[in-house]
């Protein structure tokens, strides 16, 4: 018999911390709604979470590693969104705050999840972030959580 370790989508008790870019925040604001109303709804206290505002995305990896060495963290969720139309850096910025963030997790062992929205246009973010594809931002929080309850058992 093999033996299955899986994490519970459980929030209650969890201490999360949320880095968000204002940079889209047109955007990036409905993805902390959703991570917030999902962790609401999981059972958790939003009290137990700190929600941290950086300037873009660039800046998320840093960031996280901050909250992640402090320790007090279950997880640490990362929200952005970066649109291809609007820059023609966005090869950087999205690559670097995928490859930040990624090295965070591993550098830290604190989960570090990427709720980075990497989209071709305008339209497609809005999709992400509340309509026709959901939304990151609670997708996001559903990953927090499963890697927290997980690491638990680990
Ligand atoms: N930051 C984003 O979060 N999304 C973007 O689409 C974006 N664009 O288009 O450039 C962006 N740029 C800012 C960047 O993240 C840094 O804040 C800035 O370069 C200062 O380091």
């Amino acid at each position: 018999m093999s033996h299955q370790i899986e994490g519970d989508w459980l929030a209650r008790g969890a201490q999360i911390a949320i880095v968000v870019s204002r940079f889209n925040d047109f955007m990036t604001r409905q993805l902390v709604d959703g991570a917030v109303d999902t962790y609401t709804r999981l059972d958790g206290n939003p009290d137990a979470l700190t929600i941290v505002y950086v300037p873009g995305a660039f800046e998320l990896p840093i960031t996280a590693l901050k909250l992640a060495q402090t320790r007090k963290y279950a997880a640490v969720i990362c929200l952005g969104c970066v649109i291809r139309g609007a820059t023609d850096h966005y090869d950087f910025v999205a690559g670097e705050a995928a490859r930040g963030i990624a090295q965070v997790g591993l550098q830290t062992g604190v989960p570090t999840i990427f709720g980075v929205i990497t989209a071709e246009n305008m339209e497609q973010a809005i999709e992400r972030c509340g309509s026709k594809q959901g939304n990151h931002g609670s997708k996001a929080m559903f990953a927090a959580l499963e890697m927290a309850n997980v690491w638990k058992k680990l």
